[in-house]
Formats: C-alpha cells, sequence, structure tokens
C-alpha cells in the first residue's frame, strides 16, 4: 500500500518561520482549501493519506516533509534546524513507528528533510543553515547499511536544497541554476553526470519544487513557463494552487511524506 502522511494548517500559521521571503498574510481560509485539493490529488494517484491534526502551538507543522526521512528500510527522524519546529516531530515520530523502525537525529545534529533528496539510492543533502555537517553525518550512517550514498551539496539563496531541485524522472532533475550549482550536482557520481538536468523558467524561481506522484508530476499553478517546459517534454502535469502556503516558504514536496507499506 502506498501511503501519504500529511499534517492540517496550524491555525498559528501566521508565526511561522520565514527565512528568504517577506512577511505577508497567510488567508487561513484559501490555505486549508488549497491544502484540501492538495490531499485531494494524492487519494486521486491511489495514497492512503495519514492525515495528522494541526498543534496550535507549531505554526510550521503542515510541512511535515521536514521533520522525517522514509525509506524502504527505516525513518529518520530529523531535529529541525529551526528550534520552533522540534515539537513537530513527536506525532509524526508516533506515526510513523507503526511502519518503520526511527532513528533519531541527534544533537548537535540538524536536519531539515526538505533538504534530503532521494534519487533511488543516492541521497543528495543541501548545506544550509537548517541542515548540518552533522546532521548529514547521522543521516549518511543511518542509510549506509542499507546500500545508500549520501552527498552533501551546498544550496545558495533558498531554504532548503528541494527548493532548488527535485526529481521529474529516474533520470532527471528539474532545477534552478541560481540557486545550485549544475557542476556540483553533475559531480557528485557518474550516474548523476548522465542525467538530464532541466531549468525552471528564470521568471519563476520557486518552480523547481514539484512532487512526482508515479508518471505524474505535480506543478504549482503560479509556474506555468515552467511546467510548459515540462509538457514539453511530453511529461504529464497536474496543477495545483499552493500560493498561500507559498508566503510561508512552503512548497509541494513539504506537505507530505510518501512512503509504502
Ligand atoms: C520553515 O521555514 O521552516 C517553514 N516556514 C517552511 C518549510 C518548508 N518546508 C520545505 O520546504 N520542506
Amino acid at each position: 500500500m502506498q501511503f501519504a502522511l500529511t499534517r492540517e494548517i496550524s491555525p498559528a500559521i501566521a508565526r511561522c518561520e520565514l527565512t528568504h521571503l517577506e512577511r505577508v498574510a497567510v488567508d487561513l481560509h484559501r490555505a486549508r482549501d488549497q491544502h484540501a485539493a492538495y490531499i485531494e490529488r494524492l487519494h486521486a494517484h491511489g495514497r492512503t493519506v495519514i492525515a495528522l491534526p494541526a498543534d496550535p502551538e507549531s505554526p510550521d507543522c503542515v510541512f511535515v516533509e521536514d521533520v522525517a526521512v522514509v525509506t524502504d528500510e527505516l525513518a529518520v527522524i530529523t531535529r529541525p534546524g529551526a528550534p520552533s519546529r522540534r515539537d513537530e516531530i513527536v506525532p509524526v515520530a508516533r506515526a510513523l513507528g507503526y511502519f518503520r523502525p526511527l532513528i533519531p537525529i541527534v544533537p548537535p545534529g540538524t536536519l531539515d528533510g526538505g533538504d534530503v533528496l532521494r534519487l533511488g539510492r543516492t541521497v543528495l543533502v543541501g548545506l544550509t543553515p537548517r541542515s548540518n555537517e552533522h546532521g548529514i553525518a547521522q543521516l549518511r550512517a543511518a542509510l549506509e547499511p542499507h546500500g545508500y550514498s549520501t552527498h552533501a551539496l551546498r544550496v545558495d539563496g533558498c531554504l532548503h536544497l528541494k527548493t532548488a531541485v527535485t526529481a521529474i524522472g529516474d533520470h532527471a532533475l528539474l532545477y534552478n541554476p541560481r540557486w545550485i550549482d549544475r557542476e556540483a550536482l553533475a559531480s557528485v557520481s557518474p550516474a548523476l553526470a548522465a542525467f538530464e538536468l532541466v531549468e525552471v523558467d528564470p521568471e519563476e524561481p520557486f518552480a523547481a519544487n514539484v512532487l512526482r506522484l508515479d508518471d505524474t508530476l505535480l506543478v504549482p499553478a503560479a509556474h506555468p513557463r515552467t511546467r510548459a517546459r515540462l509538457l514539453a517534454r511530453g511529461l504529464t502535469c497536474e496543477t495545483v494552487a499552493a500560493d498561500e502556503l507559498a508566503k510561508a516558504e512552503g512548497a509541494l514536496t513539504c506537505c507530505s511524506i510518501l512512503f509504502t507499506g
């Protein structure tokens, strides 16, 4: 069975962490409608959705991706780089504990799941203000016995690695060259050097975060030019409105943890 773990939007989202954006009001009602439509897409693609309730004390709790990294073998429970987000791990760990052995990231490590991009057995991790060398080393140690190789990559100008790059196929990535270096990506491994690298439209810097659901890419409605690039490559795209949570620096991958059970 294919699962998607999600969490409702906190009524305190107005106090969310912000790093690269100016604070503007989030319309909670509209954000919840958009989030419901996103969850509807997960259902439509055959995911059994485990929806956790929001925490009024955790403004960013909807962004579940950041608190766990789930592989077929285990779940790494992160230690989010933003101290305000550390309580978010508790209910997510409890839910994932039914499906996987849990391995926690411990101090002085920090890790946000938004920095972790899994491409088969190759794992890319953004070295960012949220994810440090200790956290990355702990993730590497957890995954290595299961045959994964973990590579740190510098990201500049955006919040997380997956703000800058996500997978659009088994051997293709969508990325923003201003936030992650093409040569750095290609030099991770010979396999990665052979990947097709598709750039976002320069007018849509936030367009690199798309959610891959089997052969379909879920893309934000706000990025039509990048969507046109994907369609021109013969890729199947479905559009969702995600502009309210984008004000909280959240994108599409952030709102779910996908795993098989
Ligand atoms: C934060 O700054 O932590 C939240 N406001 C946004 C987190 C978005 N998560 C993600 O990109 N994985």
